[in-house]
């Protein structure tokens, strides 16, 4: 693990940086909805991730798919600090040459799905889910959500599905900023809200300051020790991001209990966090992952 919390909130700064030049530079996108997850993706991805930063097609990486795909420039500057991109090339985001576009999509090798239109990535997530169980290959998968876009259906349908089939290797995070594209949100920085919404589905949540990694960390180790057992709810205050993780079952906790896990998350002035599957023990090595290793 590489990762300090200095060193995840340095890294964390560069990425605000990053997105802020390259959306200054394209002259667009959502440099805001970057910035307010700047601390949770750090730590999902050089925390929480395990990946082989050489081979994008391993399928024994952890996966990640961006929700809120608007946040593009937020992920491609993720893969400049983990040293699969040039940092000159997310500057080249939304030219009609790159394949750095404004949203998601498979024209990057790392991304698997195109994303941007709200609500749809938890489902994809569920899919990945599946199919790590049917091929037996213990890779986890991490959604990251806006808290606007949790006002679409089909978050729901596909959190209700997740907890019916145990997802338990299916992590949502929740960015609770309190805005959506023009305006506030229904449940602003209410993220209780947000964690009871996933609770009543069925998931183990939390609840975080998505600024705080303290919390943060610690949420991924509840969930991760307590997440297929005692569901717990994090008590926080308000938060900006929510993390909800469907929940990794690699001891079947999740699938004794009954239940898939959830995270939530966090805030910029003070929120919360949720779900986390153990980080603690180490995972049984996973084929072709010889040469996984957290890019530092
Ligand atoms: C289905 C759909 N409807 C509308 C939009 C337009 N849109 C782009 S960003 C955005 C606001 C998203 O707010 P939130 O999910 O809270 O993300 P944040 O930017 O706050 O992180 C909207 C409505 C979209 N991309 N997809
Ligand atoms: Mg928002």
């Amino acid at each position: 693990m590489t990762t300090s919390i200095d060193a995840l909130k340095e890294k964390a700064r560069r990425l605000r940086i990053l997105s802020m030049k390259a959306t200054t530079e394209a002259g667009s996108g959502h440099p805001s909805s970057c910035l307010s997850a700047a601390d949770l993706i750090s730590v999902i991805f050089f925390h929480e991730m395990q990946f082989d930063p050489k081979d994008p097609h391993n399928p024994a990486n952890d996966r990640f798919i961006l929700s809120k795909g608007h946040a593009a420039p937020l992920l491609w500057a993720v893969y400049a600090e983990a040293g699969i991109i040039d940092e000159k090339d997310v500057l080249t985001l939304r030219r009609l040459d790159s394949i750095l576009e404004g949203h998601p999509t498979p024209r990057m090798p790392w991304v698997d799905v195109a994303t941007g239109s709200l609500g749809q990535g938890l489902s994809v997530g569920l899919g990945n889910s599946f199919a790590a169980k049917l091929d037996n290959i213990p890779f986890n998968t991490y959604v990251l959500l806006g808290d606007g876009e949790c006002a679409e259906g089909q978050v729901w349908e596909a959190a209700a599905l997740a907890s019916y089939y145990k997802a338990s290797n299916l992590y949502a995070i929740v960015d609770v900023n309190g805005l959506g594209q023009s305006g506030r949100t229904m449940d602003q920085f209410d993220v209780n809200r947000f964690a009871d919404k996933f609770r009543a589905f069925g998931w183990f949540a939390q609840t975080v300051d998505g600024h705080n990694y303290d919390e943060i960390l610690n949420a991924f180790d509840v969930f991760r020790r307590d997440g297929g057992t005692q569901p717990r709810a994090r008590r926080a205050t308000r938060g900006r991001h929510l993390p909800f993780p469907g929940g990794s079952d690699r001891e079947g906790l999740l699938r004794r209990a009954g239940r898939a896990p959830a995270v939530g998350l966090a805030d910029g002035s003070p929120s919360r966090i949720s779900p986390a599957r153990s980080r603690a023990p180490a995972r049984p090595a996973r084929p072709g992952r010889s040469r996984r290793s957290r890019p530092g």
